[in-house]
């Protein structure tokens, strides 16, 4: 699957920074490298700007003011390039390539092959993918679902590169065929923070705009690598900083992004030192956030003896229920056990209580290190818990910040991707759309692979995404696949999840969100929701990569043609002109009255969000206080808690190069960062092949390959990348609540390889 040479791999120091002008020339070299440079810069001037394309990289917000020198980053060229780049998977590759020998191959030299360019189908008993017209695709698909007794028998997976108006017509398609079976990227991936924040504050999405980080006087970032997954966040966090804003970073690794940041497009940042991001570094153990959040809440319980006013009392007594109970809970801990859980010196934690006791605008961000665990809802809730004691949440500068994954994850959930839809969205379809749509819960994406699995879904349909490779417990997942009568993804580009397929298979090419897309000589754009809650446009520049490459809002409509009878909705008006979509999308999703008009507008609009302005629409209308466990690990004495997470060079399963320059190291993704002192104690040498193995649920899960690279991680902690440690992370490993595989705190066992 990986690249595993030993001897390509070169081990060297950390970054003490991220950016410089080394990510100017590293950007360059990438796109240059895939596309000429006219075609190029065609794209980047457009990138990010008003009325331009939307980055298909990350969803942090833009700025009102857009700079001139390029408002895109890194990573961000990195996506580009991959999307839009000269090489072409086209029926010549296909037919020269078995699914065996793809298989055999890299996910990064699957990624390099290029573009989708026809649909593509493999039948049973097939060795090669053969073209296939779109309407004898259609059909088949068609065929398919019609032919199943059940609807539930069939999944609809979103990833969250789809578009405000393709994930609408998704849902809706999905919902008239009868089914809310729609697992969604976000099931692996925020949903801790959507499941915490709803009941906590009553919405499950961040509070704050990019607005409030200019005015914070403290923000905390727990568990985010921001210089590889978010790099506009830097200049967000420098600009806080230069406002008077304390950054405080909680996280096992000391991210060279999260130490100091040399911002490319300034001479400060290109000759000079740069900023200094953090202001405090707690690094922490792998899952014991609850264990230090807890022990700076007590801490300021303390403080509070004497200084009263450093508690929000007012907001705490107005605003918020169940305080009395959670501070009872709270101030049964100990201590000292507490802080000897996290492994951070105490005069450390100190600091930053400090800090906190004596500012009351405080913001937190978060990402994958504290939703993707067992007691993933417990972080995000215990986060909520600080912010109401200080009363931060419900005023300028203050609040909370999920920093989102995918470039609209946020979106598809807003216009109903959701295989848990609230009673309100399905009475509103009912209404609008005339028919009853399902109303028992459907499938998320570990239930999903599990109803595979036991043959109760035989048809998979996925709209973008690479399912196989993103999911936990990949050995499984693939079984679960190979069982499906037929798989089909919509996609851009080649990869993993088309060759484990079902015993029959489709690949239909969509196009992304550089390609411009006309109709009716009109140039389309579509929409999207960052991060923060703003829905703008995004319109593509390119020539799409073939003529058979349809958009995702098309191939939706045509296969909802082909396998829905009755005609409540005119799926060719809607395609039409994407302006009727989104004129259904204003009659059936609360905040997007004037829709068409107000997205018209350069910067588009911001939605509702209660708790913005201190409304708490939770079923008592308060703010809750929660009370929450501490995490069980129980990591045995030879074990050891691994943290899955991304390298510099990739985005989630699409693999843009081989190396983490930030984390030192070259030409190799098969490794396993370990501190020093286990090294030593195991009598491991830096570069030795370790396997890494477990046993959850009397399975033995194992993994070869892993060279060892000594690294400034907590003890007892190990650091590896996804996708190829995904084998390892059980599907049972989920987040109570939110059902996230936890593949941030896996438990696992080493051994040296001869
Ligand atoms: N270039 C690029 N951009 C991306 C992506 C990409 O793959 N590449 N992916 C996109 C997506 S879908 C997402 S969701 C985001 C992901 O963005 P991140 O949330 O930054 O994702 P990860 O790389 O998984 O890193 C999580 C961080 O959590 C830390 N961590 C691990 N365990 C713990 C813990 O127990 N406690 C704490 N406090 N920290 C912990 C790790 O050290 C790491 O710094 O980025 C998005 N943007
Ligand atoms: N162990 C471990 N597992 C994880 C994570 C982790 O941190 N650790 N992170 C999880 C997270 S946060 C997430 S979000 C998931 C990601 O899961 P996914 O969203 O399923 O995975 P991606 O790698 O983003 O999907 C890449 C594929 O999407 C297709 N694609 C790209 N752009 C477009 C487009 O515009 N339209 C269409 N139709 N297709 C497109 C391409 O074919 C490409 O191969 O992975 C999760 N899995
Ligand atoms: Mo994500």
């Amino acid at each position: 699957m990986a690249d595993t040479t030993k001897d390509k791999l070169r081990i060297g120091k950390q970054y003490d920074h991220a950016a410089g002008m080394s990510a100017v020339v590293i950007s360059m070299r990438n796109i240059f490298k895939r596309m000429p440079v006219g075609k190029s810069f065609k794209v980047l001037n457009k990138l990010n700007q008003k009325e331009g394309v939307d980055c298909p990289g990350c969803a942090w917000p833009d700025p009102n003011k857009r700079s001139r020198l390029g408002e895109y980053c890194e990573n961000g060229v990195k996506a580009i390039a991959e999307e839009a780049m000269t090489a072409r998977a086209n029926p010549e590759f296909f037919s020269k390539y078995s699914v065996a020998e793809l298989l055999a191959q890299s996910d990064y030299w699957l990624g390099q092959q290029g573009r989708l360019t026809h649909p593509m189908v493999i039948r049973p008993g097939g060795t090669h993918y053969e073209t296939i017209s779109w309407d004898e695709a259609n059909t088949l698909i068609g065929d398919h679902l019609k032919a199943l007794d059940d609807p539930n028998k069939s999944a609809f997976y979103t990833s969250g590169r789809t578009s405000n108006e393709a994930a609408f017509l998704y849902q809706l398609f999905v919902r008239m065929y009868g089914t809310n079976n729609l697992p969604d990227c976000s099931n692996m991936c925020h949903e801790s923070s959507g499941v915490a924040l709803s009941g906590t504050v009553g919405i499950g999405k961040g509070s704050t705009t990019l607005e409030d980080l200019n005015k914070a006087e403290v923000i905390m970032i727990f568990g985010q690598n921001p210089a590889t997954n978010h790099p506009r966040m830097l200049s967000a966090l420098e600009k806080a900083k230069a406002n008077g804003a304390k950054i405080i970073s909680v996280n096992p690794l000391k991210e060279s992004g999260l130490v100091r940041f040399k911002n490319p497009q300034t001479i400060k940042g290109v000759i000079g030192g740069g900023t200094i991001i953090s202001d405090h570094f707690l690094q922490v153990r792998i899952n014991e956030d609850v264990a230090l959040l807890k022990a700076i809440m007590i801490k300021l319980f303390h403080l509070a003896e004497t200084r009263p006013e450093i508690l929000d009392t007012g907001f705490i007594a107005d605003k918020t229920a169940g305080f009395d109970d959670f501070k009872a809970d709270l101030l049964k801990n100990d201590l000292a056990e507490l802080v000897a859980r996290t492994a951070i010196d105490e005069h450390e934690i100190d600091a930053v209580v400090t800090l906190l006791a004596d500012n009351s605008k405080i913001i937190t961000c978060w990402g994958m290190g504290l939703t993707q665990h067992v007691n993933g809802v417990d972080n995000i809730q215990e986060i909520v818990n600080l912010l109401l004691m200080k009363g931060s949440i419900g005023k300028p500068g203050a609040g909370t910040c999920p920093v989102r994954g995918h470039s609209n994850v946020q979106g598809d959930r807003t216009v109903g991707i959701a295989e848990r839809p609230p009673k309100a969205l399905l009475d509103i379809i009912s209404e609008n759309f005339g028919f009853e749509p399902p109303k028992e819960p459907g499938l998320d994406v570990v239930a999903t692979i599990r109803a595979m699995h036991e043959e109760k879904v035989k048809v998979f349909i996925g709209m973008g995404g690479n399912f196989l490779s993103a999911a936990p417990d990949t050995y499984f997942t693939s079984e679960a696949f190979h069982k499906c009568d037929l798989t089909v993804h919509i996609s851009t580009k080649l990869n993993r999840s088309h060759l484990t397929h079902g015993k029959t298979a489709l690949i239909l090419p969509s196009m992304g969100r550089t390609d411009k897309y006309m109709k009716n000589g009109k140039s389309q754009f579509v929409t999207v929701e960052n991060s923060m809650g703003v829905i703008h446009t995004s319109q593509g520049v390119l020539q799409p990569p073939s003529e058979f490459v349809e958009s995702e809002p098309i191939i939706v409509a045509n296969i909802a043609k082909a396998t829905l009878d009755q005609d409540k909705v005119d799926w060719d008006f809607l395609v039409d002109d994407y302006a009727n979509i989104r004129d259904l999308i204003e009659k059936t999703i609360a905040g997007f009255e004037n829709y068409n008009e107000r997205v018209a507008k350069p910067t588009g609009f911001e939605l509702p969000n209660g708790a913005r302005v201190g409304v708490f629409n939770t079923p008592n209308k308060k703010a809750n206080f929660t009370v929450n466990k501490l995490s069980e690990n129980n990591v045995g004495a030879e074990e050891f808690l691994m943290m899955t997470t991304r390298s510099h060079d990739q985005f989630n399963t699409t693999i843009y190069g081989m190396d983490d320059r930030y984390r030192g190291v070259y030409n190799g993704r098969m490794v396993v960062f370990m501190n020093p002192k286990d090294m030593e104690r195991l009598n491991i040498q830096k570069g030795d092949l370790l396997t890494l193995h477990n046993n959850y649920d009397d399975i033995e899960r194992s993994v070869a390959g892993f060279a060892a690279v000594p690294y400034n991680i907590p003890k007892g902690c190990l650091g590896t990348y996804f996708p190829e440690a995904n084998p390892l992370v059980p599907n049972t490993l989920q987040a109570r609540l939110s059902h996230t595989p936890a593949s941030k705190s896996v438990k696992v066992n080493i051994k040296k390889e001869a």
